[in-house]
């Protein structure tokens, strides 16, 4: 029945959204168009590829238009509007499921590794570094074409404490091992961008600074720092060198959560981003949930106040806890037209989702949050909503022909 409803409704959306009607097989301003044969596109894979339980409508025999979302990848769509869409994945994901390397390679244009640039991940107990994983990793994402974005230098959880809590009683040693793993990341890995420093504001406190005392997730290098801002500095600087020295010239972000529901946060991080011109990037990780009041209104005015600061504007972590799909297809459609609205084409660093399925979700499936759903990775209303969008945005015939 949930089923025959969504269906239905699947189906008018695509009927209102293209003013087709019925007896159209192909609206005629779309004869003659074609598909610009995208990475996958049209492949015949089935893997989240028009397997949703509702894909506009199926093929009877009738008049009626199909859309094709085979036609075009998300990422390509995504691209022509001068967004670099990205999705975080782990090694994890990675390895138990041979769809997620498809809808990577087939879908999005760059790639964060979910955990595996972590300071635990990389650092070992006596201070030596670790790339297997992560170049394992990488090496993928080349071989698939997909660009790189490094998560993450600077932050206060999945540190490796084992080593790091060696040298606490001595600052300049602290120091000196977070400049060496900041140049010796930056070195290792070509990204397009860093997270330079994560969740540096305490939360609730109009912007304060993280320190020991604000966080439960263990190290907070600030701590041994005069102040966390020195740290915040230090961090910027180290990476600024470290392009500099290994000829690289990638974003360098200040990242934070809940940049939409807490003002206070929002303009401690703006206001640091504008007085410090080595941070070449300010992104907010959206992390969001559909109880929130206002949340379309509180999108905005972080959007707008972003830009403000005039740097690269990113969308890092994408995610909506929801509990409808149609509702979690308005607001990721309502998240798109506003940063193409708001976010200057020169200014727009991305946007990026906190994973694929539903299923491998940090936030649990139970959350809804993702565009893809269950072992099938089967593509949901969000998908397809984001689909039809950009593909009415860039005039291109979502039909099939
Ligand atoms: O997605 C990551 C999850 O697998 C880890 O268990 C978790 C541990 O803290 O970190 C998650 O990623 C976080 C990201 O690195 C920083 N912003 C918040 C993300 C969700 O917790």
């Amino acid at each position: 029945m949930k089923k025959c409803i969504l269906t239905l409704a699947a189906t008018i959306l695509v009927l209102t959204a293209f003013s087709c009607g019925k007896d159209d097989v192909v609206p005629s301003k779309y004869q003659g168009l074609t598909g610009h044969g995208s990475s996958g596109s049209g492949s015949g894979s089935n893997t989240g590829n028009n397997t949703g339980d509702n894909s506009g409508s199926t093929d009877t025999g009738d008049t009626t238009p199909v859309i094709d979302y085979t036609k075009y990848a998300l990422g390509e769509l995504a691209a022509q509007q001068g967004i670099k869409l990205g999705a975080a994945f782990t090694y994890w994901e990675y390895r138990n499921n041979p769809q997620v390397a498809e809808i990577l390679t087939r879908e999005f244009k760059a790639v964060t590794f979910g955990n595996e640039m972590k300071h635990d991940a990389i650092v070992q107990a006596n201070g030596s570094m670790n790339f297997t994983t992560a170049d394992q990793m990488a090496q993928w994402a080349k071989n698939a074409g997909t660009e790189l974005f490094g998560h993450v230098l600077g932050w206060h959880s999945q540190q490796q404490t084992a080593y790091l809590n060696t040298l606490t009683s001595d600052p300049a040693a602290i120091d000196a091992a977070f400049k060496s793993y900041v140049f010796g990341m930056v070195e290792h890995f070509d990204v397009y961008a860093w997270d330079v420093v994560n969740e540096t504001f305490s939360d609730g406190t109009n912007g304060a600074f993280r320190t020991q005392q604000t966080t439960q997730n263990g190290f907070v290098w600030g701590t041994y720092y005069p102040s966390t801002k020195d740290w915040v500095d230090a961090a910027f600087a180290y990476a600024t060198e470290a392009c500099a020295k290994y000829g690289k010239s990638p974003v360098l972000y200040i990242n934070d959560y809940n940049l939409e529901t807490d003002p206070g946060k929002r303009q401690a991080l703006c206001n640091y981003a504008k007085n410090n011109p080595q941070v070449t990037g300010v992104a907010s990780q959206m992390h969001l949930d559909i109880r929130t009041p206002d949340l379309k209104g509180k999108i905005e005015a972080s959007l707008r106040d972003l830009v403000a600061t005039g740097k690269m504007v990113r969308i890092a972590e994408l995610d909506l806890k929801n509990n409808s799909d149609i509702d979690q297809a308005d607001m990721f459609k309502y998240i798109f037209q506003k940063y193409l609205e708001i976010v200057p084409e020169a200014q727009r660093g991305g946007i990026t989702f906190w994973g694929i399925n539903d299923k491998d979700s940090w936030l649990g499936e139970d959350s809804h949050a993702l565009l893809w759903k269950g072992g099938n990775y089967v593509q949901k209303e969000s998908y397809r909503v984001l689909w039809q969008y950009l593909c009415e945005l860039n005039g291109l015939n979502p039909y099939k022909e």
